[in-house]
């Protein structure tokens, strides 16, 4: 079929419109939870065999040593999270910079829009805001000054994935990843091939840096070395390297669920730096018969434990959404190498997960208290607090 370029817009760009005369609308049918083996009655304990006994030896020796600081109870016993009186509500969730997302998304999937177009079109809006210096447009550049994004997305109904990496010059690359999601046979494009792919697919390649972006990276750079041929600038310059990044994922009135997550990456990274976003697994993933998770913080931390991942397998093992993504973190702290931690075992970086599942829980977790994300159900758009690990207080100085 001919492709119908003009309809990769900004606004949408699901499969079916752009094909021009064969609309083909994604399946709408509930997808049924894996058949899995019913959990042992609660009065006959499992087999606690070595390497698990080990395994519990070891956490419990962690928690006296204060590393686990709050006590989590053993993993319950697979299950799904979709139970026969499973009612769906539909609700979005993404870090805080969706707020205006999450409202645009919810009305759509209310409407009966696709959930991937949703929160794609919730989170072009930062992708297109140019004050938003962690995605899209007015991204922060690399360390030659060069804004390369990074994208990805998962669509539930269809078991499909789509990503860009360090892909320059297109303000969306949200729907890049979708586009090579609909219309290749593969999962991941990145860098220069990613571009020419867009502009083929009808994506207008454009200059993302903005004049914002373009002093801060400058400032940055004057002030990397006194003996270089850069005079410092000596102005208060308060540019943090992780700035944000927006991950957003719904679910439908049906239980149809999708993920999508889009970024400016690290601000000053080294070129050719790909951080979690358009990793699938791990900057986002989504299961429809259980949920989705994604993230936003340090990309390097979060792709070592695979996230998103773990936290749709937390849930599919039946733990709820914010316990789920708490023991995420603690995977990631877990994983995260000696230079990267204080003299207490604390992480010295941020990252922060969002989750919801299949019936329309939610939740937002992060290592430090303090951080909030977005959400919008039937109460409507508002900031929630997330579930942390520590205090504040406990941040290595
Ligand atoms: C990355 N996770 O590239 C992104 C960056 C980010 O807040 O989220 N910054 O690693």
């Amino acid at each position: 079929p001919q492709l119908a370029l003009a309809g990769c817009s900004l606004n949408s760009c699901s499969r079916a419109p752009m094909l021009a005369g064969s609309p083909r609308p994604f399946p709408s049918q509930r997808y049924l939870p894996h058949s899995l083996p019913s959990p042992p009655p609660p009065s006959v304990p499992p087999p606690v065999s070595a390497s698990r006994r080990d395994f519990l030896q070891t956490a419990s020796a962690l928690a006296a040593a204060g590393f686990l600081p709050r006590s989590l109870p053993a993993l319950p016993s697979i299950s799904s999270v979709v139970s026969p009186e499973f009612r769906a509500r539909p609700c979005v969730v993404a870090s805080a910079n969706g707020l205006r997302g999450v409202k645009v998304a919810y009305d759509r999937i209310t409407a009966g829009e696709d959930p991937l177009d949703a929160i794609i079109a919730g989170v072009n809006i930062q992708e297109l805001d140019p004050e938003d210096q962690s995605v899209g447009l007015g991204g922060l550049p690399n360390a030659e000054g060069v804004v390369t994004l990074d994208a990805s997305c998962m669509h539930g109904p269809t078991r499909r994935a789509g990503a860009v990496a360090c892909i320059e010059d297109i303000a969306t690359p949200s729907l890049v990843a979708k586009a090579v999601m609909d219309y290749t046979d593969h999962v991941l494009l990145v860098g220069p091939q990613a571009r020419r792919f867009a502009i083929e697919m009808g994506f207008t390649p454009q200059n993302l840096l903005t004049e914002k972006s373009r002093q801060d990276w400058l400032r940055w750079r004057a002030r990397l070395n006194p003996n270089d041929m850069y005079l410092d600038y000596d102005g208060n310059v308060k540019i943090k390297f992780h700035t944000g990044t927006i991950n957003m994922n719904a679910v439908t009135s049906s239980g149809d669920i999708a993920s999508v997550t889009t970024t400016s990456g690290m601000a000053w990274k080294v070129p050719g730096r790909v951080g979690d976003s358009p990793i699938i697994g791990a900057g986002q993933y989504c299961d429809n018969t259980v949920g989705a998770a994604g993230s936003t913080g340090r990309g390097e931390a979060n792709i070592k434990a695979c996230g998103a991942f773990l936290a749709v397998e937390f849930m599919r093992q039946g733990l709820g959404p914010e316990e789920a993504l708490l023991r995420v973190m603690q995977r990631v702290i877990a994983m995260t190498e000696d230079r990267l931690l204080g003299p207490n075992g604390r992480p010295r970086f941020d990252l922060q997960f969002y989750a919801l599942t299949k019936d329309g829980r939610f939740a937002g977790a992060t290592a430090y208290e303090g951080a909030s994300f977005a959400v919008c159900d039937e109460q409507g758009p508002r900031l929630v607090k997330c579930a942390y690990l520590f205090k504040e207080s406990e941040r290595p100085k």
